[in-house]
């Protein structure tokens, strides 16, 4: 028999979350959190139209500090829509089964299982000759490469694993259930879904995708730029395909704009708004680096242009990166003998001898300390 499962992989939804490292307002954080509810109910409704047979949620479901009855009550209502299909969970780093978790004691339906030791377990689903393989969180930390453990013996099932850590860097450094790509493409599984990192991202193995992080469904922040969706799959014994689904409310930008030290604050705003679709602005959160030259008497206003934007974009950051256009040349020869023209000369001279990053950091140098030698207010670019 060799029958395919047609899943649905999403993990790293962070319901509920603060939003506290973002610049919102708490009305903003608030709809973004209901927002997150929304992609969340969109995901259960695609799991249903697509007629998946199992969703795979690989952690960060929610975070443990900012769980409450009532999300649960919210999931369970979700969850109960969908009876035909088996949802599983591996509990992740933001969201581990620690003893007050929600995952252990909140009634969850039949359909929902949850892998609750930090050791590896199986769920069988024979119907589709089936090994659904995972473990939970059960900590803040976890430094130990777990997927080396899990041991698959020789058997003619379809082998499925779940697990929440971390692809990126060296094996060792990291405390997020460090997974490198050579274990994943030693596994014997047919296939591993990830979770923990955000932006969505595969893992080829010999002639197919070994693996896949399903990415953040809806971005969290200017970290997470690009197209956030769900992973449509379906599986054998000799087959993987996958198929990305798009399914983020909004998108996350950064963009530069370029500022010249003749612009006005009006210039510098109609370039804002028109490097943007209209529809696209009232979207996306965007957030605008100014870079060039600002005029060195004035400055950029980055607060005020923010609030002539406000208005016509769904949500915009401004960061003033400009650098003040001070003519050296007259500054030296004008304040000979002053700590102004001594300063900017030997500076300056520092400057011409730098090169790459360096200069860079001493141009910064130098337009700090003129700022500050020039009585000015000291804003880091
Ligand atoms: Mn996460």
């Amino acid at each position: 028999m060799n029958k395919e499962v047609k899943f649905l992989q999403t993990g790293d939804i962070h319901l509920e979350t603060s939003f506290k490292d973002m610049g919102f307002s708490l009305e903003m954080a608030r709809r973004r959190r209901n927002e997150l509810k929304e992609v969340f109910s969109r995901i259960i409704k695609v799991a249903k139209e697509e007629r998946v047979d199992i969703i795979l949620i690989t952690g960060d479901l929610f975070e443990h500090q900012n769980s409450t009855k009532s999300l649960m009550r919210f999931l369970q209502k979700k969850f109960c829509r969908i009876p035909q299909i088996k949802i599983f969970i591996t509990p992740g780093n933001q969201d581990p089964a620690l003893p007050d978790s929600f995952y252990r004691s909140f009634p969850w339906p039949q359909n929902v299982h949850i892998f609750l030791k930090e050791t590896w377990e199986y769920v069988d689903l024979p119907r589709f000759n089936l090994r659904v393989h995972g473990l939970g969180w059960n900590q803040w930390e976890i430094k130990r490469p777990l997927l080396r453990e899990l041991k698959i013996d020789s058997n003619d099932k379809t082998n499925l694993v779940m697990l929440h850590g971390d692809s990126f860097g060296q094996l060792g450094e990291s405390i997020c259930l460090p997974v490198s790509e050579s274990d994943l493409r030693s596994t014997k599984a047919e296939y591993v879904a990830l979770g923990h990192r955000h932006q969505t991202h595969r893992i080829p193995g010999k002639g197919k995708i070994i693996a896949h992080y399903a990415g953040s469904p809806e971005p969290l922040n200017f970290g997470e730029p690009g197209e956030h969706g769900v992973i449509l799959g379906t599986l054998n014994k000799t087959d993987v395909h996958l198929k990305f689904k798009p399914i983020a409310k909004r998108k996350f930008i950064q963009n530069n704009i370029r500022v010249k030290s003749n612009h006005t604050l009006e210039e510098i705003c109609n370039n804002i708004k028109n490097s943007v679709d209209k529809e696209e602005r009232k979207n996306n959160i965007y957030s605008f680096k100014l870079i060039g030259e600002s005029d060195e008497s004035i400055g950029v206003n980055s607060e005020l242009i923010k609030e002539k934007l406000i208005n016509d974009f769904f949500y915009l950051e401004i960061n003033d990166c400009t650098i003040p256009d001070y003519d050296l040349e007259s500054l030296i020869r004008e304040n000979l003998h002053t700590a102004v023209g001594i300063f900017t000369l030997k500076m300056k001279d520092e400057i011409d001898r730098a090169k790459g990053n360096n200069q860079e950091i001493l141009k910064n140098s130098l337009y700090y300390g003129l700022d500050s030698l020039l009585g000015k207010e000291v804003n880091v670019r």
